[in-house]
C-alpha cells in the first residue's frame, strides 16, 4: 500500500444522517477563530473536504466534522463542519455527532450523568450536554446559537411555481419554511426527486431575489435549506422533509433547521418559551427543540439605523451513534484524489 495522505476518523450517526468525524490526520488549521479557520479551509484546502465527503469514500448526503483545538479560552473543543455541499457555519446533527464521539472514545473526560462539552463553532459557542449512562452517550442536548425569524410571509417567483411564499428563519444557517402543500406536491417519499428540483429551483429564487442575511455576519448570506412541513404539521410536532443543496435530504430531523423553526414558531407566537417542540425527519426520526432564552441579534446603528432583531436561544435534543473508525488513504495513483459527485 502506497499513501500520500491517512485520515484518521470515527463514523457515526445521529438519528440517520451521518458524521464522519475527523480526529487525525489535517493538523492545524490557521486561524484566529474558527470561522477564519472555515474560510481559510474553503479557500485552500476543499480538496479534502470533496476527498472525505463525496464519492468513492462518501456519498451524495455525506457529512462530517473536522476536530481542532479551539481558539477561544471558554471552548474546549473546535469544530469545522464538512459536507457534500460545502462548509456550514453550524450543523447541529453534525455536533450531535462528534459530542458522542467525544464521549464514547474518552477524548475527554467523562462524566456521569451529564458530561458538558463546549464546542468553538464557525457560527459561535455551542454547549453539548451529553446523558452518559455507563459511558454510553444515549442523548445529546444542544445550547445552539441566537436563533431568530428573519423575513415572515416573504414571496418570491420561483421558475414553474410562481409566487411562492414562505417564511425565512436562522438556526446557526437560513431557512425557508413552508408547507409543501403550497407547491401543489404530496408529501411523500415517492416525490422525493419532485420535492428536491421544488426545493432547489426555490433556493435559486431565494438567493437572486431576496438573499438573506445575517445581522451580525454578512459572510452568512445564503439559503442551501428549505424546510417543507408535511400537513397537519402543528407547533407540538412537525413533520417535515429537507430539501438541501446541492440536491439531498436531511436523513435527520436536521438541528439547525430545527432551531430555526423553534425561532419561527416563538416569534409568531405559536410556541411559548420552554415547551417541547417535536421535529419529524423524513425518515420518521425525533429532535425535541426547546426556546430557553430570549436575546437580541444586529446592533442599533448611532442613528437609529439596523434595528437589533427579536431572537432565542434553542437547545435541541437528539442521539448518535458510532458506527466505526476508519482511516482513509489516498493512493498517488488514485484517479479521485479529490472524489467526485455523479
Ligand atoms: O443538523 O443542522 C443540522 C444539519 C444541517 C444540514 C444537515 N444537518
Amino acid at each position: 500500500m502506497r499513501s500520500r495522505r491517512v485520515i484518521h476518523t470515527v463514523e457515526s450517526h445521529t438519528e440517520g444522517m451521518p458524521t464522519r468525524v475527523v480526529t487525525g490526520g489535517v493538523g492545524v488549521l490557521p486561524g484566529e477563530t474558527m470561522f477564519d479557520r472555515r474560510r481559510w479551509f474553503m479557500a485552500n484546502l476543499d480538496g479534502l473536504r470533496t476527498f472525505l465527503m463525496t464519492e468513492p469514500r462518501g456519498h451524495s448526503a455525506m457529512s462530517g466534522a473536522i476536530l481542532q483545538p479551539p481558539t477561544r479560552p471558554d471552548a474546549d473543543v473546535g469544530v469545522l463542519y464538512i459536507e457534500v455541499s460545502g462548509c456550514l457555519p453550524m450543523c447541529g446533527h453534525g455536533t450531535m455527532g462528534v459530542a458522542t464521539v467525544l464521549v464514547e472514545t474518552g477524548m475527554v473526560e467523562v462524566v456521569e450523568p451529564v458530561t458538558t462539552i463546549r464546542l468553538d463553532t464557525p457560527a459561535g459557542l455551542v454547549i453539548a450536554d451529553v446523558r452518559v449512562e455507563d459511558g454510553a452517550a444515549r442523548a445529546v442536548t444542544l445550547r445552539n446559537v441566537p436563533s431568530f425569524l428573519l423575513d415572515r410571509q416573504a414571496t418570491v417567483e420561483v421558475k414553474g411555481f410562481g409566487e411562492v411564499g414562505y417564511d425565512m428563519a436562522f438556526g446557526g444557517n437560513f431557512y425557508a419554511i413552508l408547507p409543501l402543500a403550497q407547491l401543489g406536491i404530496d408529501f411523500d417519499r415517492r416525490n422525493k426527486q419532485q420535492i428536491l428540483d421544488a426545493g432547489l429551483a426555490l433556493m435559486e429564487a431565494i438567493n437572486t431575489q431576496r438573499r438573506p442575511v445575517h445581522p451580525d455576519n454578512p459572510e452568512i448570506a445564503v439559503c442551501h435549506h428549505v424546510q417543507f412541513l408535511a400537513p397537519g404539521a402543528t407547533a407540538q410536532h412537525s413533520r417535515h422533509a429537507m430539501a438541501i443543496h446541492p440536491g439531498w435530504f436531511d436523513r435527520s430531523p436536521c438541528g439547525t433547521g430545527t432551531s430555526a423553526r423553534v425561532a419561527q414558531l416563538v416569534a409568531i407566537g405559536e410556541l411559548a418559551m420552554d415547551t417541547d417542540f417535536v421535529n419529524e425527519s423524513f425518515i420518521g426520526t425525533h429532535f425535541v427543540g426547546r426556546a430557553v432564552e430570549r436575546t437580541t441579534v444586529g446592533r442599533a446603528g448611532g442613528d437609529g439605523a439596523g434595528q437589533a432583531l427579536e431572537a432565542i436561544v434553542p437547545t435541541i435534543t437528539g442521539r448518535a451513534w458510532v458506527t466505526g473508525t476508519a482511516q482513509w488513504h489516498l493512493d498517488p495513483a488514485d484517479p479521485f484524489p479529490e472524489g467526485f459527485e455523479l
